[in-house]
């Protein structure tokens, strides 16, 4: 039978393919997008990608990524006319770090001049030197999560801690190079807190299994969780991974997303300095940011950049090579990234316009979050905790057990056949929360918080008419799932 086969059958496969989970673009995206090819209206809440539910990008960094793109408008006479003198000048900088423009390969690390950009934001931002020789930029924060991933996996029998509910980025790396995901569970009744017991837990029982726990992930603000860690929180979680030995990977990509004053966003890398040696010394960190999230939403631009703590040089050596055999990132998201950590200061002139923007934006998704907690907390068997960062909102459906049963003869998880039916009532496209991971028979979605602010009353209206009738045609009045 092997014999026959060629290496791209799909019975031949690399099984880690296979086997690899993507629930963000899985069964629901792929008939919310035969529906809109029959031309039924949908609204992809589905993944978090804030310009295509309409976001507008900010003026400022599009007009300096223009000049970089067509460089030869810098010497039109009347470029001024068309550009303001600061996005000109950020142009002929940025152009001034390459070599060759935004059309050559860049250092396999990024831009240097950049990097330097990147260091200094992290400085100005956790109080702390930050090395431009250990900051690497990425296309996007998933390849640098994936390049990690490969260094610390070397077997099955390596495990890697991560949160349950999760972004599936995680369970689909750790599936795809052969690694071992430890889950450990966020508290739902805790606004999704993480207690550091259940790490305890969860290493514990991956030990007694064989399993090398080598990382934890941590994702701050939470994906699809929203929720903000404290710095107790983090402190508890760095004195953990010194004690265990593991590398803290902290994806900070929603850090400017924060939609309460209780509790800021606040870096692993502060926490970890804050704590002084010898664990500052001691606990290896990778950290990472995008500028795919916060009011930016470039997500189709694919830039990123991770920064490593306590990494040993040598290491670092082997990951630059890794990163040399795709060449380089993207030129202009780099750009992107280099506007993103050094936007218009006070006094130049492109700085009002750049803040109206940013809060314009930021103020409306702390509307929106709030409109669909709401929302959905007045719907019947649904509780849904607040998003206090991210993008996303993750409520828990109480199914009855007819509707389980229901689901169970269509041959759906009841997640599934729940979202499915949605979508097919109202357009609402959504991802099941089995996709994340959740406790047994416990049911969730996930929704991001970008639909247009004006469209949302309208959204949640109809969701709300879907679920009244979905309830009272599988209620029972008893046997709900959980809580
Ligand atoms: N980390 C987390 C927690 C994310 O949510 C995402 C994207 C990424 C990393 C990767 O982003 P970039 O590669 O674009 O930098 N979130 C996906 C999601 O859940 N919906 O949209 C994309």
């Amino acid at each position: 039978m092997e014999m026959s086969l060629k290496a791209l059958d799909y019975e031949s496969l690399n099984e880690n393919v296979k086997n690899c989970q993507y629930a963000v673009r899985g069964e629901l995206y792929l008939r919310a997008s035969e529906l809109q090819k029959e031309g039924k209206k949908i609204i992809f809440t589905n993944v978090g990608n804030p310009h295509a539910l309409g976001q507008k990008p900010l003026t400022f960094p599009r007009q300096v990524v223009a000049l970089c793109q067509a460089p030869f408008l810098l010497d039109d006479p009347n470029i001024g006319m068309i550009f303001p003198a600061d996005a000109i000048a950020r142009a002929k900088h940025y152009l001034s770090l390459t070599s060759g423009g935004l059309g050559a390969y860049s250092d396999s690390r990024g831009l240097p001049g950049v990097r330097k950009e990147v260091a200094e934001f992290i400085e100005r931002r956790d109080g702390y030197p930050s090395d431009p020789e250990l900051i690497f930029l990425t296309d996007g924060a998933s390849k640098g999560v994936m390049q990690i991933l490969n260094c610390v996996i070397r077997s099955q029998k390596d495990g890697i801690l991560v949160p349950v509910p999760q972004y599936p980025l995680y369970s689909a790396t750790i599936s795809l190079l052969g690694g071992t995901l430890v889950p450990y569970y966020l508290e739902e009744s805790e606004n999704w807190g993480l207690d550091v017991n259940n790490l305890r837990q969860s290493v514990a029982q991956a030990r007694s299994q064989g399993i090398t726990v080598r990382a934890m992930v941590i994702i701050n603000p939470g994906n699809p969780t929203g929720q903000c860690l404290s710095e107790a929180n983090l402190r508890e979680i760095l004195r953990f991974c010194c004690d265990e030995r593991l590398v803290l990977l902290g994806d900070e990509v929603y850090q400017q997303n924060i939609y309460q004053d209780e509790r800021p966003f606040i870096s692993s890398k502060k926490v970890l300095m804050d704590m002084r040696a010898p664990i500052s010394k001691e606990v290896q960190l990778i950290s990472f940011h995008t500028v795919s999230k916060g009011y930016w939403g470039e997500c189709g631009q694919r830039g990123g950049y991770f920064e490593m703590t306590n990494i040993p040089p040598r290491t670092v050596e082997e990951i630059y090579k890794v990163a040399s055999i795709a060449l380089s990132p993207n030129v202009s998201a780099q750009i992107f990234m280099g506007l993103m950590v050094s936007p218009p200061k006070p006094g130049d002139i492109s700085h009002d316009q750049f803040v109206r923007e940013s809060k314009g934006i930021l103020e409306s998704l702390r509307r929106r979050a709030r409109m669909m907690t709401d929302g959905f907390n007045s719907c019947k068997n649904v509780v849904c905790n607040f998003t206090e960062g991210a993008m996303y909102s993750f409520p828990q459906i109480k199914l009855p057990s007819k509707a389980i049963e229901a689901a169970k003869q269509a041959g759906k998880v009841p997640d599934v056949f729940y979202c499915l039916k949605l979508l097919e009532a109202t357009g609402i496209s959504t991802v099941p929360g089995s996709g994340f991971g959740q406790k047994e028979g416990v049911f969730h979605l996930r929704t991001t918080i970008l639909p247009a602010e004006e469209e949302m009353p309208e959204i949640m209206d109809s969701f709300k008419k879907f679920n009244d009738e979905f309830m009272s045609q599988y209620g029972d009045n008893f046997g709900y799932s959980r809580m």
